[in-house]
């Protein structure tokens, strides 16, 4: 009897017994998920952060090479904090000072202009962050506050320039050459101008009887270019230092009624499509290549920096000439800029 009363608890209490127990595991599962730690990445596998202050969008080449940097860092599997400085200098201040309240690895600076970068740069390196130049360079006491620099040997695209005017003008008695310039105080502009006058200078034929800066427009190239022609009558070379002003001034030489290529001698900066379809056309007779396909490098350098490893001080891309000489001028494959 008495038995029969404990079997008849037991059987009240046996699921709330059951009941309890699941709560207690329930409890416990939860406890144990909730307090655990996020898995940590495995040993060396820490993503890189690079912060980019690109200058611009003024032109063709520097929309590519926007792309090109932005394209590689997916490749290489660097986290890229990009951003466009709208042509001013300030915004780049601006940018480097976001991306140091960030923490970034690396920083990576096209400067648009080469003075001026010493107190950001200072900041910088209090923060700990090392900094590579690229496309560009800068004007800077003390070397030791940037890291390395990547991009293309400019002195070298001026000589290369003047080298195929000295061939294509080979028996000219007087040779006028008008000269429409990259943004002032920029590293290409500085450059491109000094080596052509640095391989032009031994000889007298050589005339450069106007120059004036264009700012690497488009626009203000067609605007130089006009003005240039009301001013002078006997122009027998344009030697633009980019593209994006040589397209301009082509289209006011041919609204003047002119042939350019044939009674202009137009050499010009870059690659971009745009100029190597004009090349093969005839109307311009040298283009000077200048990559903007630096992205690769720029990743490789900055996971170097990032590891804390020492990298070149200079680092240059291959590149070539263009021009009228050439023989396989109508095979010059598609430039992707
Ligand atoms: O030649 C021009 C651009 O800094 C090399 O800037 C670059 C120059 C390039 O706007 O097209």
């Amino acid at each position: 009897m008495s038995q029969g009363r404990e079997h008849n608890n037991m059987k009240r209490w046996l699921p709330l017994l059951l009941l309890a127990l699941v709560i207690a595991l329930g409890a416990a599962f939860l406890v144990y998920f909730i307090r655990r730690e996020p898995p940590a990445p495995p040993a060396g596998e820490h993503v890189t952060i690079v912060g980019f202050s690109q200058l611009g969008s003024e032109s063709g080449w520097r929309v590519g090479n926007s792309k090109d940097v932005i394209a590689a860092a997916q490749r290489a599997g660097v986290e890229l904090i990009y951003n466009n400085a709208a042509q001013k200098q300030e915004n780049q201040f601006d940018a480097i000072r976001s991306f140091i309240a960030y923490q970034v690895d690396v920083i990576a600076l096209a400067p648009i202009v080469e003075e001026g970068w010493n107190n950001v740069l200072q900041e910088a390196r209090e923060a700990g962050i090392p900094v590579l130049l690229s496309d560009r360079f800068i004007n800077i006491e003390d070397a030791t506050l940037f890291a390395g620099y990547v991009g293309s040997d400019f002195l070298e695209e001026g000589k290369a320039a003047a080298r195929f005017l000295q061939r294509k003008t080979e028996g000219m008695p007087r040779v006028n050459i008008v000269e429409i310039a990259g943004t002032e105080g920029s590293t290409p502009a500085k450059q491109r101008a000094s080596g052509f006058r640095d391989t032009l200078g031994g000889d007298s034929r050589f005339h450069i009887i106007h120059s004036v800066s264009g700012d690497f427009l488009r626009s203000k190239g067609k605007e130089s270019m006009r003005n240039i022609l009301g001013q002078f009558s006997e122009i027998d070379v344009l030697y633009s230092h980019n593209d994006a002003m040589t397209l301009g001034a082509i289209e006011a030489i041919e609204e003047a009624g002119l042939v350019p290529g044939r009674d202009i001698i137009i050499i010009t900066i870059d690659g971009e499509q745009g100029a190597i379809d004009l090349l093969k056309q005839g109307k311009i007779n040298c283009v000077v290549e200048c990559t903007p396909m630096l992205g690769d490098l720029i990743m490789d350098l900055s996971q170097r920096l990032a590891r804390g490893e020492e990298i070149p001080r200079v680092s240059h891309p291959v590149e070539r000439v263009f021009s009228e000489f050439d023989e396989d001028v109508l095979r010059i494959p598609p430039r992707g800029y």
